[in-house]
């Protein structure tokens, strides 16, 4: 309601003219003015674009899950709100991963599409992130590729979307505007930075045929800021070995790596006692870490992750009187209490702009 978008709108523009030290100045007092207009003729505003930039910086800053966070005053923004098409949101998008990338050189960034109007016009990313294997179940119930996208894969299948139908198919970008019905498009390869794994010690590990792709990219969830709602507002920093080497590649019900790499190592998988399944997650943890570096591209591990966090948060203390953060998705999935952030206790509050999970575009 319009009620609610002046209050949000009062809010952001006061931590925004705070920010840049002009509060209650007259140009604070005239956007506000302006914006009240806007809301009451209209029942929404357009934000400009160093707001636009501030907000999604604050945003991230009040990601409570993200470990990241130190690094979130340097995010490149690209203001796409002028697009109109599929096709203009898949060169934006294009011209996004390229730029994220940077050779391996990882730089933080955001796309911005234009904002939800009535809820009926919404610009969509259907991807969960801008890069990700397919996954194709078998009849035997099995998996080819990640069992993370088989849904969307099959929606992309359903759109007319065709592909080798192997365990690394990268997904196409399905996209929709103006609450249009999606397009799909084929991300060229040369775009994709993917890394083989291999491990320093153990020369069996490259012939498990396993790789990754170098950028993190989550592309679901709405950017909330001053009121107003960007759908499709995809962002990316760089990996965290941990979310790879433990969760993509070893979970059970993703890539369920854990016991063949045990039994490679000749250890006994009978019991747990041998835990064997703590040596597996360390090896591929070194694994990734180690191809990484060797291609020169962008990774954080998870001891130096955790470390730069509490720096972070004592920054966060002195700047802000404190931080809001999720525990239980701070600590690392790996050698938890051998890490700083496990033994520091954490507030969980939420702040705006902020990311928020949103309804997947098909549903
Ligand atoms: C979550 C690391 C950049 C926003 C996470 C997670 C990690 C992480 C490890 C947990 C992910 C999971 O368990 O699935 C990093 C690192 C970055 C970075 C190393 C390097 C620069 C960013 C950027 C943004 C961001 C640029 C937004 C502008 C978030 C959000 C979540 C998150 C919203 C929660 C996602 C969810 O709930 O599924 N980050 N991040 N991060 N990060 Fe970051
Ligand atoms: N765990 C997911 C990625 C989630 C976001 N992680 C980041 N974000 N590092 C995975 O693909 O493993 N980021 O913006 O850098």
């Amino acid at each position: 309601s319009p009620q609610d978008v002046l209050k949000h709108a009062k809010d952001f523009l006061d931590q925004y003219f705070t920010s840049i030290r002009r509060s209650q100045s007259p140009a604070h007092t005239a956007r506000w003015e302006q914006v009240q207009k806007e809301i009451n003729s209209t029942g929404s505003y357009q934000l400009t674009e160093t707001e636009l930039i501030y907000g999604a910086k604050l945003a991230w800053r009040n990601s409570v899950r993200c470990i990241g966070r130190i690094q979130w005053s340097k995010l490149q923004v690209f203001d796409c709100r002028y697009v109109t098409t599929t096709s203009g949101m898949f060169e934006a998008l294009c011209n996004h991963v390229k730029y994220s990338t940077n050779k391996g050189n990882i730089r933080s960034a955001i796309t911005i599409f234009p904002q939800r109007t009535d809820g009926t016009h919404d610009f969509r990313v259907w991807n969960s992130q801008l890069l990700g294997y397919a996954g194709y179940r078998q009849q035997d119930g099995s998996v080819i590729g990640d069992p993370m996208n088989v849904e969307f894969t099959e929606l992309c299948q359903k759109l007319g979307w065709k592909s080798a139908g192997s365990r690394w198919d990268v997904l196409p970008l399905v996209l929709s505007a103006n609450g249009h019905d999606p397009d799909y498009f084929d991300v060229p390869m040369e775009y994709v930075l993917e890394i083989p794994l291999s491990h320093p010690t153990l020369n069996w590990f490259e012939d498990l045929g396993l790789k990754w792709y170098s950028l993190p990219a989550v592309s679901n969830m709405m950017f909330d800021c001053g009121g107003i709602q960007f759908t499709a507002a995809p962002f990316n920093g760089w990996y965290m070995s941990t979310e790879i080497g433990c969760r993509n590649l070893c979970d059970t019900h993703r890539l369920n790596m854990m016991e063949i790499i045990a039994l490679k190592m000749g250890l006994d998988t009978r019991t747990p006692v041998t835990l064997w399944k703590d040596k597996a997650l360390v090896e591929c943890n070194v694994a990734v870490l180690h191809s990484f570096q060797q291609k020169g591209v962008t990774i954080v591990d998870h001891h130096t992750a955790s470390e730069s966090f509490m720096k972070h948060l004592e920054n966060e203390v002195r700047l802000r009187h404190g931080c809001p953060a999720d525990w239980v998705w701070i600590v690392p999935p790996l050698s938890g209490s051998a890490t700083p952030v496990f033994h520091q206790e954490m507030a969980l509050y939420y702040l705006k702009p902020s990311y928020e999970y949103q309804e997947p575009a098909w549903k």
